[in-house]
């Protein structure tokens, strides 16, 4: 069986209808053929021109509601699952532009104001308007309801003051959506606001240079002013805000690392039935096949994990907490094992720079750190199995 038919094979799942494999064939086929900027050395520019190129291709619609400009009623997590995989596979920048459109927007598509929505998402469907998701602080990461950026209102306006980090499209987006304490300690004190990159008292700090580059760094707010309209939900809904938005979002991180297992998957498979070893082809040494072999299997288990979340919210389900935080961490660790027996049956050229393999080893490594690491979804994954 033919690679591209193995694809299809999956895509006849019952978790898709039509829609999606329609979406998902005709993006494979755009992503191999898109000539865009794909440099990892011009991190800001490349994810510039991918938001460009996938808004006027029309595949950022998948980012938003259809009232907004989206491509189906409301934003379809299979969809969004179908896109990173497909474009992981080909570019992380591809992937990571499309990527925050959604998480950049998402809390503002599921939970701000019709103004809101009407303001930001057309935009954002159509690659005009740069999102980004700013929650990270230097002391809470993992531990969101410690964060301590302030937000201070005096009749309509808020006053922001405080600082992010690890903040994905600094210095490039448009629309930060912050958030930010408006109350008590903990978890129920926490608001999101929508900030527009140009308001007073709004800068961009450090940049943060990581393995696998794209524009990340640090911001800073300045006694920000901010009406109350560019609030996000109700005061005190922010840390849930946060979560829900985390939920819908995580299974398609999941879905990157899935992409990026099946591209080494394939050039590890076209690799060693190449590659010559005492005499015969690596792909012959039963220990290249036990390799494989948990590749493979790897690659499948994480694509049902993934799906099943995915298929879960898209029908109906309030909260896929659980299922979402398997698929990510199942998806993630396993594509980084993957990517690790690709190196290693590279061998040398495995750790070279410029081998397709040496690349996917550095892109996929953050994707058990961010959006929630993996010690923080087998916690979600135990709460939950012990509370029912
Ligand atoms: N959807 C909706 N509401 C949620 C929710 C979700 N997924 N998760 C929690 N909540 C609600 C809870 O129901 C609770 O509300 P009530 O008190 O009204 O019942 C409230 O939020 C507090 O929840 P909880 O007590 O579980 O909060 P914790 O502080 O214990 O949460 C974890 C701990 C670790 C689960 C949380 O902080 C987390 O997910 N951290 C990782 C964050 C992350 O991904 N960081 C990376 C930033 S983006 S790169």
């Amino acid at each position: 069986m033919t690679k591209a038919l193995m694809r299809q094979r999956d895509l006849t799942w019952p978790f898709f209808d039509d829609e999606h494999r329609t979406f998902a064939e005709r993006l494979r086929e755009w992503i191999a053929r898109a000539d865009v900027l794909d440099d990892e050395r011009r991190a800001d520019a490349s994810s510039r021109a991918w938001v460009r190129s996938l808004g006027g291709a029309d595949y950022l619609r998948a980012c938003v509601p259809g009232e907004f400009g989206g491509l189906r009623p409301s934003i379809d997590v299979r969809t969004l699952c179908l896109a990173r995989e497909t474009l992981a596979y080909h570019s992380s920048m591809a992937d990571f532009a499309f990527a925050m459109q959604g998480l950049g927007s998402g809390a503002v598509a599921l939970f701000g104001s019709a103004d809101l929505k009407k303001r930001y998402l057309p935009m954002v469907a159509n690659g005009r308007c740069v999102p980004a998701f700013a929650l990270s602080e230097r002391e809470a990461g993992s531990d969101v309801a410690s964060l301590s950026t302030r937000a201070v209102r005096k009749d309509d306006t808020y006053t922001i003051d405080g600082e992010k980090t690890w903040i994905s499209n600094a210095g490039i987006a448009d629309l930060y959506v912050v958030f930010a304490r408006t109350g008590e300690s903990g978890p129920k004190g926490l608001s999101a606001f929508a900030i527009d990159a140009s308001v007073p008292g709004f800068s961009v700090g450090k940049r943060i240079e990581t393995i696998s580059p794209h524009p990340l760094g640090t911001l800073h707010f300045d006694r920000v002013r901010v009406p109350a309209s560019q609030r996000i939900g109700n005061e005190g809904e922010g840390f849930k805000i946060a979560m829900a938005t985390l939920d819908v979002f995580r299974s398609t991180v999941g879905a990157a690392a899935l992409g990026f297992a099946r591209r080494a998957l394939d050039e590890t498979a076209a690799h060693v039935k190449t590659r010559e070893v005492f005499g015969a082809p690596l792909a012959a040494q039963q220990l290249t096949q036990a390799a494989i072999a948990s590749m493979a299997t790897d690659i499948d288990a994480s694509a049902l994990l993934i799906y099943r979340a995915a298929w879960a919210k898209d029908n109906g389900a309030e909260r896929v907490t659980r299922e979402a935080a398997m698929a990510k961490w199942f998806a993630t660790e396993a594509a980084g094992r993957t990517c690790d027996r690709a190196v290693q049956l590279f061998g040398g050229r495995g750790v070279t720079h410029g081998e397709t393999v040496e690349r996917l080893y550095r892109d996929v490594r953050a994707l058990r750190i961010y959006e929630g690491a993996s010690e923080i979804q087998q916690l979600v994954i135990a709460r939950q199995t012990l509370e029912t």
